[in-house]
């Protein structure tokens, strides 16, 4: 940590995960066009109130249970959330069984073995997309397109997050279910992902490896009902609505709270 925030800051978690953020570009994890989509991010939680919302709880819920039934989930990482949730990433996919890519827009082969070495010391067994990205997603003209053969190209759940939008439609066009965690719920890759969880990676994937230790011993039916009675776009206007809820709330707190210069 480069500066010392105190706890009482009105802004310390947010404060507290730019300079997790910042570390991990001088790291060498991120690039910085990753900082520039993390400002974007910001903007959106501060939307949603910098809390996980109700809509974004039930995204979770069917995830874990889309993770859990899945045959070969892989939890597809990029430099901003190796340097947000390397823990959190491991944890997850240990709860579920998944596998773990390094998957990279900006991609270096320097920068996905700094991201898998990062992991590794976090206790990830193995890490997937370092020397094995040879297989390639049809369509995809970004580097993105490079995976494993053993993970994402054969995966059937793929959980992706901070994702340009190409790629979750083109792992959609093969046939994937795709989770993506996005602040923005307008974004492509929200309104193209088969489960969008619109909260920060920083609360979210503990909240998933959280709720995926508990529901890992629930019969498959009940997981398979969860998925059935799951609808995305129920979910994107729920965020929408909320978000339209709460500005229109605080906008009358502004009006009557919010004195103009010169009023008593
Ligand atoms: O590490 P690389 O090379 O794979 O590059 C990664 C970046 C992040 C640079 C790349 O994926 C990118 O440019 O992403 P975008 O297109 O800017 O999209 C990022 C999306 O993630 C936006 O919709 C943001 O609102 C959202 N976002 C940013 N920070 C967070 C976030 N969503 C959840 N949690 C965050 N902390």
């Amino acid at each position: 940590m480069r500066i010392e925030i105190p706890r009482t800051h009105p802004r310390y978690e947010s404060l507290v995960i730019r300079e997790r953020l910042v570390e991990g570009f001088e790291k060498g994890l991120a690039v910085p066009q990753g900082l520039i989509a993390h400002g974007r991010g910001e903007c959106f939680d501060y939307l949603i109130g910098e809390k996980t919302i109700e809509p974004a709880l039930k995204a979770m819920k069917a995830a874990v249970a889309a993770l859990l039934l899945a045959r070969h989930p892989v939890i597809s990482v990029n430099g901003n959330v190796a340097a947000l949730v390397p823990d959190g990433v491991v944890k997850l996919a240990r709860a579920v069984g998944a596998k773990i890519e390094v998957n990279l827009f900006y991609r270096s082969e320097e920068r996905v073995r700094k991201i898998a070495e990062e992991l590794r010391s976090h206790g990830a067994d193995e890490v997937l997309g370092v020397d094995d990205a040879v297989a390639t997603i049809p369509e995809l003209f970004s580097e993105r397109r490079r995976v494993s053969p053993r993970g994402i190209y054969v995966a059937d759940v793929v959980l992706v997050a901070i994702e340009d939008g190409d790629r979750t439609e083109a792992l959609r066009k093969m046939g994937k279910t795709v989770i993506a965690i996005d602040l923005n719920p307008i974004s492509r890759t929200s309104l193209a992902a088969s489960i969008t969880i619109v909260d920060n990676v920083t609360r979210a994937i503990p909240k998933l490896a959280e709720l995926a230790e508990s529901a890992k011993t629930e019969p498959r039916g009940n997981l398979e009902e969860i998925l059935r009675n799951y609808d995305n776009s129920e979910v994107l206007s729920e965020v929408l609505n909320h978000i339209n809820r709460r500005l229109g709330e605080l906008s009358e707190k502004i009006r009557r709270e919010v004195r103009s210069p010169g009023e008593p």
